[in-house]
C-alpha cells in the first residue's frame, strides 16, 4: 500500500511545494480561515471523475482562526494515482486503498438528524467505494456548547453520531475512527475523514476512560471515537493519529480554569499513546518505532489570551516547537480550555 503523507505548509510556498514534489498528488488541501481558498467544489455536481496531477481539486476550509497568523495550510499527498468526485453532500479524491472526504454544509432542522444522516450519508458512500474502514474523522460546527431543545448541541452530535454507526455497522465501538469535535463561530457543519479499504489498529488510552464507556451523565448516547489509530501503510512505513486530547483522566475533567494545569495534563494523556509498549503491542516492528517522529499537531485554544502561555509550556516541556498550529475553538466540555491533536508519523524508507 502507498503512505500517505501529512504536509504543514505556509500558504505562500504552496507553488514551491507543488514544484519540488513532482511525485506527490495532493489528496486534500485543508484552509483554516484562508482567504486563499473558497468552499465551493471546484468539480460541477453531478460530474463523476475527474483525474488529473492538479493540486486543489479538493480543498476546502475548516471555519476556525490560526492564533499565530501563520497561514498554514494542511495537505494530503500521496504518490499514487487520484481520482476526484463529488457525490451528494461527500467531495471526495480516491485512489487504489484509501480515500479522502470532506463534507461542509448548512446545518437544516434539528443538529441531532442532521448529523445522523450526514453520518448515514458517509457510511453508505464508503461501503460503495469500497473503503469501509474509517482512520480518522474531523468534525466543526458552530455553538457546541449551546443548547436546542435543552440539549448541549455536542450531546446531540454525539447522538446523531452514534445512531449513525449503530443502525450501519455491526459492533461498531470495536472499530472506530480517532476524531476531533470543535466549536466554532461559522455556519457550517464541516467533517472531513481518511478511509482506507482494509485493517488499521485503534488505540484507547490506559489514563482515561474510553469515551464511548463514558457515563451517561455526559449525554445520552457516548461519544465514538477511539483515542488514536494506527496505520501501517507498509513495512516502512506507518502514521499514529491521535485523536482531540483534552485534560481528562478517567471520564473527568482536570485542572478547570487553569490552561497551564489542562495542557501539562494533556501532554501526559499523549504520551501514554505514543508510548513505545502501546505500537509493539500492536505488532508494529521496533525498528518502525524508533523511527516515530512528530509530524504535526493542532492546539484548540478557547480563548486568544491563552495563546502565550500554552506556547511557553510547549517550547519548555515538549519537543513541538516548529510544527505546531495553534487555532481558537471551543472544545466540547464547557469547563476545558483547551485540546491537542497530532499526527506522529513513522518511516525507515530507503531515502531518509
Ligand atoms: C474527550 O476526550 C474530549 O466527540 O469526536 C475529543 C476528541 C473530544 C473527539 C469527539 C471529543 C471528540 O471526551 C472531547
Amino acid at each position: 500500500m502507498l503512505s500517505l503523507g501529512t504536509h504543514y505548509i505556509a500558504e505562500n510556498e504552496y507553488d514551491d511545494f507543488v514544484n519540488c514534489h513532482p511525485d506527490e498528488n495532493i489528496l486534500l488541501c485543508v484552509g483554516f480561515n484562508s482567504n486563499k481558498i473558497d468552499n465551493q467544489p471546484l468539480i460541477p455536481q453531478g460530474h463523476k471523475f475527474r483525474s488529473s496531477r492538479q493540486a486543489t481539486q479538493l480543498s476546502f476550509n475548516v471555519e476556525l482562526s490560526q492564533l499565530k497568523k501563520q497561514n498554514t495550510l494542511e495537505l494530503w499527498t500521496s504518490p499514487g494515482n487520484i481520482k476526484y468526485g463529488v457525490e451528494g453532500n461527500i467531495r471526495f479524491s480516491l485512489m487504489d486503498d484509501l480515500l479522502m472526504g470532506a463534507v461542509a454544509v448548512e446545518i437544516n432542522g434539528e443538529i441531532n438528524q442532521f448529523v445522523n444522516s450526514i453520518y448515514k450519508e458517509i457510511i453508505d458512500f464508503l461501503g460503495n467505494q469500497k473503503m469501509p474502514v474509517l482512520v480518522r474523522m474531523w468534525n466543526y460546527f458552530p455553538d457546541i456548547n449551546g443548547a436546542e431543545n435543552n440539549v448541549e448541541r455536542y450531546q446531540q452530535f454525539c447522538s446523531g453520531r452514534y445512531q449513525a454507526f449503530e443502525q450501519k455497522t455491526q459492533n461498531f465501538q470495536s472499530e472506530l475512527p480517532a476524531a476531533t469535535a470543535i466549536g466554532t463561530k461559522g455556519d457550517l457543519l464541516t467533517i472531513y475523514f481518511l478511509a482506507v479499504n482494509d485493517s488499521v489498529h485503534t488505540i484507547e488510552n490506559q489514563r482515561q476512560l474510553s469515551a464511548f464507556k463514558y457515563p451517561k451523565q455526559y449525554g445520552n448516547h457516548s461519544p465514538s471515537f477511539a483515542r488514536a489509530s494506527l496505520k501501517q501503510w507498509n513495512e516502512n512505513s506507518a502514521d499514529l493519529y491521535i485523536s482531540g486530547t483534552a485534560s481528562i483522566v478517567g471520564h473527568e475533567s482536570q485542572h478547570l480554569a487553569d490552561c497551564h494545569l489542562q495542557l501539562q495534563e494533556i501532554i501526559r494523556n499523549i504520551a501514554a499513546l505514543i508510548d513505545q509498549e502501546v505500537l509493539l503491542a500492536k505488532g508494529i516492528s521496533k525498528a518502525l518505532i524508533n523511527s516515530l517522529q512528530l509530524n504535526f499537531v493542532k492546539v484548540y485554544l478557547k480563548e486568544e489570551k491563552l495563546l502565550a502561555l500554552a506556547e511557553q509550556v510547549i517550547n519548555e516541556e515538549t519537543d513541538w516547537q516548529g510544527k505546531v498550529m495553534f487555532l481558537k475553538g471551543s472544545i466540547c466540555r464547557q469547563e476545558l480550555l483547551i485540546e491537542v491533536e497530532g499526527i506522529w508519523h513513522m518511516d525507515i524508507g530507503l531515502n531518509p
